[in-house]
Order: C-alpha cells, then sequence, then structure tokens
C-alpha cells in the first residue's frame, strides 16, 4: 500500500512475511546479530541508547550514525534470508542497522535518516518482528503528523524525498509488555556515487 503523503514515496506492506516465517526470523535475528547498547550523543553528552542495536553489512562500509563511527559485523543466515527476499522485488541494500526495543520502555527519538553517505534521495527498508509498534511521521514544514502501527512481518519502505521532508520516531509505550525487532536496510554510496 502506498501512502499518500506529500513530498514522500512510502510503502507500507503488513503481511510481507507470512506469520511461520516472521516467527522463525524473529528467533534466528536475536541470537545471531551483534547486539549491544549504544551510545548516543544529545546536545554533547553521551547517553546509553534506550534500546539495543546491530549493525552488519558489506565489508568496509564505515557508518556515521547519532555521533558515532560504525564498522559492519558480517552478514548472518537470517540477514541473507531476508536479503534474497529483498532481491527479488530488485532491492539490494549494503548494510542493516538494527534496534532491538525490548519492551514498550524502549524508543527512539525524532530524526531522519540523511547520513550524507546514504546519497541524495536515502532508500529506508524497515522490517518489524515482534510487538506493534506505533510509528510517526512528521513533516519538517507543515508538521503534519501520521502514524503507522508496524506488526509482525511487515515492510516499509521509505524513499524518494521522504527523509528530506518527513522526520520520524519510535515513542515509548508503557503498556507494550513485549519485545520487537526492527531492522533498517540501507545503500551506502562510495563519495563519488550518489542514487
Ligand atoms: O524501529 C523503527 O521502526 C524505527 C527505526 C528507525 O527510525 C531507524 O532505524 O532510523
Amino acid at each position: 500500500m502506498k501512502l499518500n503523503l506529500v513530498d514522500a514515496d512510502i510503502q507500507y506492506i503488513s503481511n510481507w512475511l507470512d506469520q511461520g516465517t516472521a516467527d522463525d526470523l524473529y528467533s534466528c535475528l536475536k541470537a545471531e546479530l551483534a547486539w549491544h547498547q549504544g551510545d548516543v550523543l544529545v546536545f554533547g553528552k553521551w547517553h546509553k541508547t534506550p534500546r539495543l542495536q546491530a549493525f552488519h553489512g558489506d565489508p568496509g562500509l564505515g557508518y556515521a550514525y547519532s555521533g558515532k563511527a560504525l564498522d559492519p559485523q558480517p552478514w548472518t543466515p537470517a540477514l541473507n534470508q531476508i536479503r534474497a527476499k529483498l532481491a527479488e522485488i530488485q532491492l539490494y541494500p549494503n548494510v542493516m542497522l538494527g534496534n532491538w526495543y525490548r519492551d514498550g520502555n524502549d524508543k527512539m527519538g525524532w530524526h531522519r535518516d540523511n547520513e550524507p553517505e546514504l546519497g541524495r534521495n536515502p532508500i529506508v527498508i524497515s522490517l518489524s518482528f515482534g510487538a506493534s509498534r506505533d510509528f510517526h511521521l512528521r513533516h519538517v514544514e507543515t508538521k503534519q503528523r501520521e502514524t503507522i502501527n508496524l506488526g509482525h512481518g511487515s515492510l516499509l519502505i521509505m524513499g524518494g524525498t521522504s527523509q528530506h521532508f518527513w522526520e520520524h520516531q519510535l515513542p515509548q509505550r508503557k503498556r507494550v509488555h513485549d519485545g520487537r525487532i526492527n531492522l533498517t536496510f540501507r545503500t551506502i554510496f562510495a563519495p563519488e556515487q550518489s542514487n
């Protein structure tokens, strides 16, 4: 389903993975990925991220994220299974930044995925596993807001000028007691390339 949002190209498919595949991948991702609690720079001070994170991808593709340089861990079987499925729809990302929200207290604040190494119009491919969580979008100029409830096995693709005009966040939901893993596959370009 394509969302009807001005200045954005956003598609959401709620059951991109069937239930069984999503369940299996959720277990494998918990076990396989290099999860750790990262650090984030907020107004010049370092804090622990309110979630776990993992960064995997092609060797040598560093990524500056939240004020930190990340080096990718190798692809894992579960990630390769997902990449093969993405290739079927002509998507060939070269890195994956994952977030594990241990329960509804874990969150991510407003931001855009517009780091220069993601090119002019970044394509962010987001897969969700586990507890459904609200995902907020906010237009930077008009302040229009949208909410999408991202469910188990769903796929959200943000492309076009989405990262120029729309910020997003994953707010706290105190009543959610279960965990959720979100994978965002991205493409890092060499400085002379772009999309
Ligand atoms: O967990 C989510 O759905 C959002 C993740 C996100 O915003 C990001 O990785 O940039």
